[in-house]
């Protein structure tokens, strides 16, 4: 007798594409992991924008591969959720008429440099911690896109916190543009982990069905307290005065969170939403020809 939905569950097994699952797991992995395809596409924008001015060719090879990794995982990740019976075309119709979401963190401008070393370091170094549990999840085609992604994701990390390393470590100007970018991201990074654990709607649903393995303010708190020494080493500060750490607790505490920020940016009033989705409907407008040209040719290999 093969093993029931709930009994893969509890073995702590993979959900396989054709294994039965209820119709509620279905939806939450397809919303997810097509918010997060979504996130890696429309990721491109930020450090996209900066391939041409890079300051050496050195750089601009680095920042070239790395926002090309960003659409592979995209990719990786359209595949994933498509084992669950939705189609590209579909997905990428929910992302455009604003039926589904993609990370926050997106939404805010990279007016210099040092903003690639701040992504690369706190974005990425935020993404990992995120993503790394995702490796375990419970369905299996998404979990084996998260390994391969998780290991792109610490050479984009290290690259971001190179860069950095750097700019801190140069001239009293370059400096100064380190320290700015770092007060920049340091706070929609935290906002990456999604609403405080209150208000988290899918987190007790997800974590019972081994979609996600932690709650979003435990992955937060994981990543401050690895955010902090780095810090230190950068000689960079991070712009929040109550960051202590707590010998009680074992942690770094650290002050309040402007959730109202956050809710703005999810409405769509983040600094740079407009521009972004804009610029996505272009790029896939643009690319009609592509896809058409494509499938005429995959027609008339299968007509051959
Ligand atoms: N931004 O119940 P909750 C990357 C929404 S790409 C926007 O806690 P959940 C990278 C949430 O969807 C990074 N929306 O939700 C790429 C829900 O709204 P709906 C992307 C957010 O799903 C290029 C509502 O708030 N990573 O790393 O249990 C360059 C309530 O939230 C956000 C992933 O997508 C947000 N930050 O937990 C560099 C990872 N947070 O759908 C880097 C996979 C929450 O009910 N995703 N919302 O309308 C996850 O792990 C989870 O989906 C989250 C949220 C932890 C993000």
């Amino acid at each position: 007798m093969s093993a029931t939905f709930d009994d893969i569950i509890d073995a702590d097994e993979r959900i396989e594409p054709r294994d039965d699952m209820p119709d509620a797991y279905r939806r939450t992995l397809i919303r997810q992991i097509a918010q997060h395809a979504h996130s890696e596409i429309i990721g491109m924008q930020p450090e996209g924008s900066w391939i041409t001015r890079a300051p050496s060719l050195k750089r601009k090879a680095i920042l070239l591969a790395k926002v090309q990794d960003e659409a592979g995982h995209g990719l990786y990740l359209y595949g994933a959720a498509e084992t669950l019976g939705v189609s590209r075309d579909e997905l990428l119709d929910a992302l455009h008429d604003g039926r589904q979401r993609y990370s926050s963190i997106f939404n805010y401008p990279t007016p210099t440099w040092a903003d690639m070393g701040a992504i690369g370091w706190l974005v990425d170094g935020a993404a990992i911690v995120n993503q790394v549990p995702l490796c375990r999840c419970s369905y299996g085609p998404y979990a084996r896109a998260m390994v391969r992604i998780c290991k792109e994701e610490s050479f984009h990390q290290r690259q971001g916190y190179e860069l950095l390393y750097t700019l801190a470590h140069g001239t009293p100007a370059q400096k100064r543009m380190a320290q700015e970018a770092v007060d920049r991201w340091w706070w929609p990074s935290l906002m990456m982990f999604g609403p405080p654990d209150g208000e988290s709607t899918h987190s007790a649903q997800s974590m019972a069905w081994k979609i996600k393995r932690h709650s979003n303010d435990e992955l937060r708190q994981r990543f401050i307290d690895m955010a902090v020494p780095q810090a230190e080493i950068l000689g960079l500060t991070l712009p929040d005065p109550d960051l202590r750490w707590n010998p009680g607790r074992g942690h770094y505490d650290h002050g309040e969170i402007d959730w109202s920020e956050f809710k703005r940016v999810l409405a769509g009033d983040g600094p740079m939403n407009a521009q972004r989705m804009a610029h996505r409907r272009r790029a896939h407008e643009d690319g009609a020809w592509v896809r058409a040209a494509a499938s005429a040719y995959a027609a008339r290999e299968e007509g051959a």
